[in-house]
């Protein structure tokens, strides 16, 4: 099986209208963006590489393998096997680490607004009083403030445990994957510990069995997304607020002509936060004034931007492939970076404007970039540091282009609550109904896009998925930079029904919820766990996760964390497509992944390489669930009457019984 394209030959040219718009200007003559590098590069990526089977790990090396070659194995006698397994254990250890460094810095924020520290307030103490019950914290009588700084100590206890005892959100997953993980042995313990062991067993001379080494894998990665992940989700929402539907819109037109302009990349809503505050203190806003501007506009870019978008509607400018097009516009004052997926070219194409590129975490700093240290404990003064010198910037504002016609709305913030009571209604909120929809047939099943974009394939390939997927009525679900696509693409509106097929477009609209559900940034995956669990719970489609018509993908992905990110779905019983992995050079490995895990864990990785067969795949593999659980029998197609109209509730987003209405 091909697993990887090798060169650029997959690599195509751009297709979003405002991306191409920006780069035709004038003003963007001299930037050069990743296509442009891509195609200078003009040679084909090492096949070593791309097949995972170069190895690094110790100075006898590097050794380059070539499966079945006796003499071609590695000096210490690895095998490819052995070394494309360690190689992609090591990713997904990476990207597990990365997830658990942002984890962390939540979990500490959250400590200090527990003790009353910093501009935060706790503000859902519904989520906080259910997160205390998963973590044993006693509720009766107690201050929220108390309750939440137990809370706070125990997330923070997870991370370092060095006990054998299993993770605590694992108890939410279904009983039978709870069974599954305790026979494997791969209940994850303490989350450092699993990154920890997972780079020592796949230091040279350790672990050298493939199948072995993958179970490690699956606990990392599953100290990951019941882990890390699903604690800076579940603490983020209970100090910012769960997500509840809203409108907003995306894409590089959401720049602002007469404003100060200021982007937020990266992934740590604390910085972000913060900023959204900052943003509207009188003395900045006056600031502001003085300089000549109507106001501050902060626009999202990465998952960063996914955070506050489903948190507070602030719009989202760019996706990651889009970072250097929202800098091309000439239009920003300064663009605030964290940690994650920041390409250090942003320096280069902000030397040709008056844009400044900020740099904000010590763990992250770049040549070019101003540094202003975030202080947490100072988050509010340290915001303000930040937008003065943004402001300080908007008189040199030289030319600059705004594509102004495309800015897409898009409904946003379907937390797994929300989903819950979006469905159910305020005083029996359920799954029941969507469940009922999946066993009746008008939804087939449903899909998660999740993950990154890239140079790799062309930058309509999520759309491409999803109008496949929605044709078929599959609902689908999305997080990351995946969702900011699908956002540019029009299809994260209810609108967006006349994309899908009659039965689904009747339970969207009878509801008034978009096909495509935005679930939120990469670590908000762990919402997607909670859902499936929540599927599970609520019956009729089997009793594991690895039983729905459910299947995952992250097509474009480009960082280490999508890896950790599939690796936790598959070890949680839901499948995966992936457009390439770099294990191809190790054919015993390869099949393990795509076949053999199967036996393991009740899923295994998928490879498909373009858009239409991903999203074919995933029709089929949800049709052949439905098929297992014998709901596929040919049934009589019944339209909705007026009783069942009334038993979904005529609902529409804005009456979603959360905590309000659709905000403006
Ligand atoms: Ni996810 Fe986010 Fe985007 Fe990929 Fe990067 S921003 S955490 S890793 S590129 S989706
Ligand atoms: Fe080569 Fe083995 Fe060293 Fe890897 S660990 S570089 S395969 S000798």
């Amino acid at each position: 099986m091909a697993i990887m394209r090798s060169g650029c030959e997959g690599c195509t040219e751009i297709t979003c209208t405002s991306s191409k718009e920006v780069l035709a200007q004038d003003v963007a003559k001299n930037v050069r963006t990743a296509y442009d590098r891509v195609k200078a590069r003009g040679v084909a990526a090492c096949l070593f590489g791309s097949g995972g089977t170069c190895c690094r790990h110790c100075n006898m090396g590097p050794c380059q393998i070539i499966d079945g070659v006796e003499s071609m194995i590695g000096v210490c006698g690895a095998t490819a096997d052995t070394v494309a397994s360690r190689n992609f254990a090591r990713i997904v250890a990476a990207g597990t680490a990365a997830h658990t460094d942002h984890a962390r810095e939540m979990v500490r924020g959250f400590i200090e607004t527990a003790k009353g520290e910093g501009p935060h307030q706790i503000q859902d103490v519904g989520k906080l009083l259910s997160l205390a019950k998963v973590f044993d914290i006693a509720t009766e009588g107690r201050e929220v403030n108390d309750i939440a700084l137990e809370l706070g100590k125990k997330a923070l206890a997870e991370f370092g445990n060095q006990e054998d005892t299993p993770l605590s959100m694992l108890k939410r997953a279904p009983a039978k994957r709870q069974a599954i993980w305790k026979k494997l042995g791969i209940e994850p313990r303490g989350v450092d510990r699993e990154v920890v062991e997972m780079m020592h067993r796949t230091h040279m001379g350790v672990d050298q069995d493939y199948e072995n080494i993958m179970l490690q894998a699956s606990r990392c990665a599953l100290a990951d997304g019941w882990g890390s992940s699903m604690l800076s989700t579940e603490l983020t929402d209970i100090m910012f607020g769960t997500p509840v539907p809203r409108r907003a819109i995306v894409d590089l037109g959401v720049l602002k002509p007469d404003q100060v302009n200021v982007t937020v990349h990266g992934h740590e809503p604390l910085l972000a936060e913060a900023l959204c505050i900052a943003a509207s203190e009188p003395d900045i806003l006056d600031l502001a004034k003085k300089a000549g501007a109507k106001g501050i506009n902060l626009a999202g870019v990465c998952c960063t931007g996914n955070e506050i978008l489903m948190r507070r509607g602030i719009p989202v400018a760019a996706s990651f492939v889009q970072q250097e097009m929202a800098l091309a516009t000439g239009a920003i004052e300064a663009m605030v970076v964290d940690v994650q997926c920041v390409m250090q070219s942003v320096a280069e194409v902000a030397k040709n404007f008056h844009t400044d590129i900020i740099t904000t975490n010590y763990r992250a700093k770049m040549p070019g970039a101003v540094h202003i240290q975030f202080d947490e404990h100072e988050a509010l003064n340290s915001a303000k540091r930040i937008l003065k010198h943004a402001i300080a910037n908007y008189k040199k504002r030289g030319a600059f282009f705004i594509p102004e016609k495309t800015k897409l709305d898009v409904v946003v913030g379907f937390s797994h609550e929300t989903i819950n009571y979006m469905l159910g209604g305020r005083f029996r909120a359920s799954y029941r109904p969507l469940n009922d929809n999946i066993i009746n047939g008008r939804i087939r099943g449903v899909a998660a896009i999740v993950g990154c974009d890239n140079f790799k394939l062309s930058d309509d390939a999520h759309e491409i998925i999803v109008r496949e997927l929605l044709r078929n009525n599959i609902l689908v679900l999305a997080t990351g930079c995946a969702a900011t696509s699908l956002g540019r693409a029009g299809l994260v509106r209810p609108e967006a029904v006349e994309f899908c097929g009659e039965s689904l477009a009747e339970v969207c609209e009878t509801v008034g919820m978009p096909p495509v559900l935005h679930m939120g940034s990469c670590v908000d995956n762990s919402r997607i766990l909670i859902a499936a669990t929540e599927m599970v719970r609520e019956g009729g489609l089997g009793d594991d996760i690895c039983d729905l018509p459910a299947i995952g993908t992250a097509p474009l992905w480009m960082s280490e964390k999508a890896v950790a990110i599939g690796q936790y779905f598959v070890a949680s019983g839901a499948q995966v497509v992936f457009q390439s992995l770099p294990v191809s050079g190790a054919k015993k490995f390869n099949k393990y992944l795509v076949e053999g895990l199967m036996n393991q864990v009740g899923a295994h990785w998928n490879i498909a390489e373009d858009p239409m067969e991903i999203a074919r795949l995933m029709i089929r593999k949800i049709e052949a669930k439905r098929d297992a659980l014998g709901i596929n029998k040919k049934t009589e197609r019944v339209l909705f009457d007026m009783a069942m109209r009334r038993d979904l509730g005529t609902k529409t987003i804005g009456d979603v019984g959360c905590t309000g209405p659709v905000q403006p």
